[in-house]
């Protein structure tokens, strides 16, 4: 299996599953900063042109659940009990549709937009918040979000949530405090350890000059 890979988000639930389920893969870095993401070979395996996307001996699979889903059926593990299975599903598309995106978003506006516009910090920050209460009010009095046991649910979060510090500003996590202690006993996984090592040696472009906000904000450029 080739695991297309770049540090961020996204990748890492990935990067998690696989640890933990102990699945060989090839590691194929993915440089966005470089624009790779927008390579004709890449975006063959994924046409939104994003990491991660995984081919599994011919079978392409892209964006983070899906390829979530398809690994735990494939190994038959972190998929919860099956009479759990419309919470996993919930808590999958919250994080997918919710969580990831207003997070991301949140970044986006603090730390990579050309202007500080006041609406969009707010909005954003504003709506990772919200998430991160629904999340925090979900994980009281529970080890796990789904069930009684660690799923692929847990994964997805875990990856947002390990950038607390950048989406609702530095220190903050405390303020949700169900979240910090799922999240502290996640982390200590040995598996979060070994898929932090992922891609280590690596050495990844940097953002922040012009060649890489074309690559990554091509919205930000005449189109062509
Ligand atoms: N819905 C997609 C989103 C993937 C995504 O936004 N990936 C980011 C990294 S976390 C990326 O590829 N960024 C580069 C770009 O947008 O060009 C998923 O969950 O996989």
């Amino acid at each position: 299996m080739k695991f297309y890979y770049h540090p961020t988000p996204n990748p890492m639930k990935v990067a998690l599953l696989l640890t933990e389920a102990e699945l060989p893969f090839e590691l194929i870095a993915v440089d966005t900063a470089k624009g790779e993401q927008h390579h004709a070979d890449f975006r063959a395996l994924n046409p939104n042109g994003k990491v991660p996307a995984i081919d599994d001996n011919g079978t392409r699979v892209f964006d983070s659940n899906a390829i979530l889903l398809y690994l735990a059926e494939k190994s038959g593990k972190f998929l919860g009990n099956p009479s759990e299975r419309g919470e996993l599903l919930s808590w999958l598309m919250f994080i997918a549709t919710g969580l990831g995106p207003f997070s991301g978003q949140s970044v986006h506006f603090q730390r990579a937009a050309p202007e500080k516009i006041a609406y969009a910090l707010n909005r954003y920050l504003r709506e990772a918040e919200r998430h991160y209460e629904v999340l925090n009010n979900h994980l009281k009095g529970r080890e796990f979000i789904v069930g009684d046991s660690y799923t692929i649910a847990d994964i997805a979060a875990w990856a947002w949530v390990d950038r607390a510090d950048f989406v609702l500003g530095a220190g903050r996590l405390p303020e949700y405090p169900e979240i910090q202690r799922w999240f502290t006993a996640i982390s200590a996984r040995p598996a979060v350890a070994q898929a932090r090592l992922i891609g280590k040696g690596i050495e990844f472009k940097a953002q922040g000059d012009e060649a890489s906000r074309r690559a990554l904000y091509p919205s930000n450029y005449p189109r062509g």
